[in-house]
């Protein structure tokens, strides 16, 4: 059900449907379709696809070189708290128009932080019981909320890990009220982005000392929300470098060592973001893996970043094959715990009609649709996953098996290997596998 409000901000665009990949509507699914089944669960369910508020209803378009270039017709209001009810009033449009389930916020997306932390909280307060009756109306559900410990300059040495405690205090304070914000609005999970967590020199910085404070940190807000109610998990968002020159998460097996040295690792899981993968020198389905081996893929940020160049350009998604291998890690892993796939991505500066936000996240919908049917197909109809695992076959019997199981010394395997024939050479096959891919999308 579309929900508007006093003003439709989005004139002339109705509901997307799915039409399939011949129809020639720019404004309709060609490949997402929300109900239909893929092993076992409908698209939707597979991926609980999220509108994220700061980018679509926040960001307009500012880079270092010139300010936004986007006029927001919600943003017109010279009071605070009128303007976020405008805002609101459009991100719910624009989600029921899409068909999404979901949306995720940091704190101050919802409306904009005030001089005191007294008045934010009223103003969170308010703002908060406003969306929750645009939830009601619409069956829109919160997939995470965040608080944004990294736009304010009291940040500028860290939140968690900033040297000064009364800073820390005051992160405390607000990621207590978006706590309290996520649970009232039935979040289903809560993410933690290390946004200025990390340092910009060692010269100044006790390394040890800030990772200990940041532990300290996420669990005081853990113990706080599980006696709060909250259910849902944690997650930790890695990212490597940006704001800081070297983030404290990152990447995923450095923030699932983390999670583990400090006994955080039942509550916490992870939620991979793809321009942060490749800012830490990995793909994507590198960084979902290992989430996945630690059975902690708890959730994606999706997006894409630029093969020229090296920060966080957060474009929509588009690679098919990128998001097919992305999606053979998915589907094999079983799916999310928890989470969803959040469109943590935005359009171009000067992409400027307010309808391109209809592209942008039909667009990235469809490739997310057509990669997993890809990636469904090869699982259940090629040859790619007795390919993969014929290359282990020798651990499958005999002395393999007494490997895996532990019950070789070394010595043991030293003896075998004096007794038995050379290795033969045998193909990693890495082109066919390739083929494969490139055969079923
Ligand atoms: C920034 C992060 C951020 C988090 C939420 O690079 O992706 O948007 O997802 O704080
Ligand atoms: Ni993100
Ligand atoms: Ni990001």
């Amino acid at each position: 059900m579309i929900i508007t409000g006093n003003k439709e901000y989005y004139k002339g665009i109705g509901a997307i449907n799915y039409e399939g990949k011949e129809s020639d509507n720019p404004f309709s699914f060609k490949f997402y379709n929300p109900k239909q089944l893929v092993m076992g669960k409908t698209m939707a369910e597979h991926f609980k696809f999220a509108v994220a508020y700061w980018h679509s209803f926040c960001g307009q378009g500012g880079d270092p070189f010139g300010p936004g270039t986007q006029q927001f017709p919600w943003d017109n209001s010279p009071d605070p708290m009128q303007r976020a009810r405008d805002k609101a009033d459009a991100a719910f449009e624009f989600i029921t128009k899409m068909g999404f389930d979901y949306f995720c916020f940091h704190d101050v997306d919802l409306v904009d932080e005030a001089d005191s932390l007294s008045e934010n909280e009223k103003r969170l307060h308010e703002i908060g019981e406003y969306i929750a009756q645009k939830k009601k109306e619409s069956s829109v559900k919160l997939l995470w909320g965040t608080a944004n410990c990294f736009s304010n300059p009291v940040y500028m040495n860290g939140a968690a890990t900033n040297p000064d405690f009364k800073v820390v205090a005051r992160a405390g304070a607000q990621i207590k009220m978006a706590l309290d914000l996520t649970i009232a609005l039935g979040g289903e999970n809560y993410v933690f982005w290390g946004g200025r967590e990390g340092y910009m020199s060692l010269l100044n910085t006790d390394m040890g000392r800030e990772l200990d404070h940041m532990a300290q940190f996420l669990t005081m807000a853990r113990d706080y929300a599980r006696s709060n109610g909250f259910r849902g998990s944690f997650f930790i968002e890695p990212k490597p470098m940006e704001p800081m020159k070297h983030q404290y998460d990152f990447d995923a097996a450095t923030a699932i060592g983390f999670l583990r040295e400090y006994g955080l690792d039942q509550d916490f899981k992870l939620n991979i973001e793809v321009n942060h993968a490749t800012l830490a020198q990995h793909s994507f389905e590198h960084e979902l893996t290992v989430a996945a081996n630690a059975g902690m893929l708890g959730s994606i940020d999706a997006n894409r970043g630029d093969n020229q160049n090296g920060w966080d350009t957060d474009q929509f998604p588009v690679n098919l094959y990128e998001v097919t291998e992305a999606m053979l890690v998915f589907l094999q892993a079983g799916g999310l715990k928890g989470g969803g796939v959040n469109f943590d991505a935005k359009i171009r500066r000067n992409s400027t009609d307010l309808e391109d936000i209809f592209h942008a996240h039909i667009g990235g919908a469809d490739t997310f649709a057509r990669a997993l049917l890809t990636a469904e197909k090869i699982l259940t109809s090629s040859e790619y996953s007795s390919l993969k695992k014929d290359r282990y076959v020798s651990f499958e019997s005999g002395n393999g098996k007494e490997f895996e199981k532990g019950s070789l010394t070394l010595e043991a395997l030293s003896k075998i290997a004096f007794n038995q024939s050379p290795p033969k050479r045998v193909s990693g096959k890495q082109e066919l596998f390739e083929n494969i891919i490139n055969q079923f999308i």
